[in-house]
């Protein structure tokens, strides 16, 4: 029995997402056959769906769709496509790398777009990215001298294309004004250390938040009164230096002031700046001159609807997602020229 001939990719998966798909192809179906038996345990016939037991690695569906094409649809974590690929290894499959063109991962789309946008649904992190996705189609349908190499297309595109790779928040300010008690909230699990010892954060700390329905890579820096000020404190300068490396790839930079301090000095960056008050509850009234106002350490909380809203208004603003217009959501999708030139 020799699987050898049977090559396998994944599909689709690796992005987070709550499936992956792995295709197994082979060159003579009883090759087919035989991996099938090894990984599943039984006979899987063309046309046969079945809920498998894989090696002990998870629990997956198998769909024989031809005699020589097969896939695995397994959970997407890194742990399950690690242990999936090494019992194919073991039944003697060979490892193909995933197809870089859609319509070889998506042989089910119709057109070129629809592959496209299969392929940017299967990596969209945000769940707002769906219904927008599932939209394109139609808008492309409708706007057939759209131009997806425009500078208009690639500017809206840089702010939707947030919705399926996550956008950079990078929360900074000075030391014990709540910047981790407000990741920790957001998240609604303790991921970052937070106490009254000013300095408690001492390197920054990422997590991926769903705020809302728009995933963000959230990192909390370490407190520094002013992220450019000099300093002869070695400790104070390396935070400073890790909140500058990060700030200057942020996408939105979130300066939390002490509600009692009032408003700092601003905070240089390319990227937009919302000055925000925390502690809010400590008090009252919150000083003038900020855009929103927090208490996400108390009980109860203040202002973190606010705050998610806030967020989407600056990375994703409803009055881009709401356009009825194409998007240039995939590198691959056609030009106008080739779409003139026939069905794509
Ligand atoms: N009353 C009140 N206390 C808060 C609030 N948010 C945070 N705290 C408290 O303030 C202290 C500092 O909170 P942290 O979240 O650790 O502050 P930080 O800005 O991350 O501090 P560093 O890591 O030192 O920069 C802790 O004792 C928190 O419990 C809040 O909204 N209200
Ligand atoms: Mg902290």
């Amino acid at each position: 029995m020799s699987a050898l001939d049977v090559r396998f990719a994944l599909r689709s998966g690796g992005g987070g997402g709550a499936l992956a798909i792995i295709d197994l192809q082979g060159q003579r179906s009883t090759s087919l056959d035989n991996l099938l038996k090894a990984i599943c345990g039984v006979d899987i016939e063309p046309g046969e769906l079945r809920l498998r037991d894989l090696c002990g690695v998870d629990q997956a569906i198998v769909a024989r769709i031809t005699p020589n094409w097969a896939q695995l649809m397994c959970h997407d974590g890194p742990a399950v496509r690690a242990g999936v690929r090494d019992a194919l290894l073991s039944a003697g499959a060979q490892q193909a790398s995933a197809p870089n063109d859609p319509r070889a991962r998506f042989p089910e789309a119709q057109t070129l777009l629809e592959a496209c946008m299969l392929d940017a649904l299967s990596r969209a992190a945000s769940p707002l990215a769906v219904d927008l996705l599932l939209a394109q189609p139609a808008h492309w349908a409708s706007h057939p001298d759209f131009d997806p190499t425009s500078p208009d297309a690639q500017s809206r595109a840089r702010i939707l294309n947030r919705l399926i790779e996550p956008p950079l928040i990078v929360a900074v300010g000075a030391p014990n004004v709540g910047k981790s008690s407000l990741l920790n909230a957001l998240a609604g699990r303790s991921v970052a250390l937070a106490a009254a010892q000013a300095g408690t954060t001492r390197d920054h700390v990422g997590a991926i938040l769903d705020l809302g329905g728009l995933v963000v890579r959230w990192v909390d820096t370490p407190g520094c009164s002013d992220v450019s000020a000099p300093t002869t404190d070695p400790i104070l300068a390396h935070a400073q230096e890790v909140a500058s490396v990060v700030i200057a790839s942020a996408d939105l930079v979130l300066h939390c002031c002490d509600a009692k301090q009032g408003v700092r000095p601003p905070v240089k960056s390319a990227a937009p700046v919302l000055q925000i008050a925390t502690r809010c509850d400590l008090a009252a009234p919150t000083p003038a001159g900020f855009v929103l106002e927090t208490a996400a350490g108390a009980t109860p909380q203040q202002g973190l609807p606010s705050l998610v809203q806030a967020v989407q208004d600056a990375l994703v603003p409803a009055a881009i997602r709401k356009q009825v217009v194409p998007w240039a959501f995939h590198p691959a999708l056609p030009t106008p020229e080739k779409r003139k030139a026939g069905p794509v």
